[in-house]
């Protein structure tokens, strides 16, 4: 979707500081990190959010989990630990319409709610 922000990023239209970049996969370091580690995982394909991706292709939606892990591993965030959030919809404050999932890490994170 030409309009998409992250499928810009995907297109190499908008730059991004690129940590991992597979066949379906691409992860990059959020604009405005929350934590030392703050990485975002998207499939290549569009799909609005999670509901979205799961309906059409679960074998992509493991995918973007395994390769969060993988990334978290690549930044050293095995043994302390790292947190995946992904945000649907408008009450989980998703701003970008492509689904997401980040990687946190980095520091103790605090418990959530
Ligand atoms: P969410 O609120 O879950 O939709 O997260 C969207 C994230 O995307 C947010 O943490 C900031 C990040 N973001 C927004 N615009 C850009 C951008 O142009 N480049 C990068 N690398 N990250 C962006």
């Amino acid at each position: 979707m030409s309009d998409c922000l992250f499928c810009r990023i995907v297109a190499g239209d908008v730059p991004a500081t690129i940590v991992r970049d597979s066949a379906r996969t691409l992860a990059f370091r959020d604009i405005a990190p929350q934590a030392p580690t703050h990485v975002l995982v998207i499939p290549k394909e569009h799909y609005d959010d999670l509901p979205a991706l799961t309906a059409t292709d679960l074998d992509l939606a493991a995918q973007l989990l395994h390769d969060a892990h993988r990334v978290a591993a690549a930044e050293g965030l095995v043994e302390t630990g790292y947190r995946l959030v992904i945000n649907t919809g408008r009450d989980a404050g998703q701003t970008v319409p492509h689904v997401h999932v980040h990687v946190l890490g980095g520091r103790a994170l605090g418990r959530l709610g």
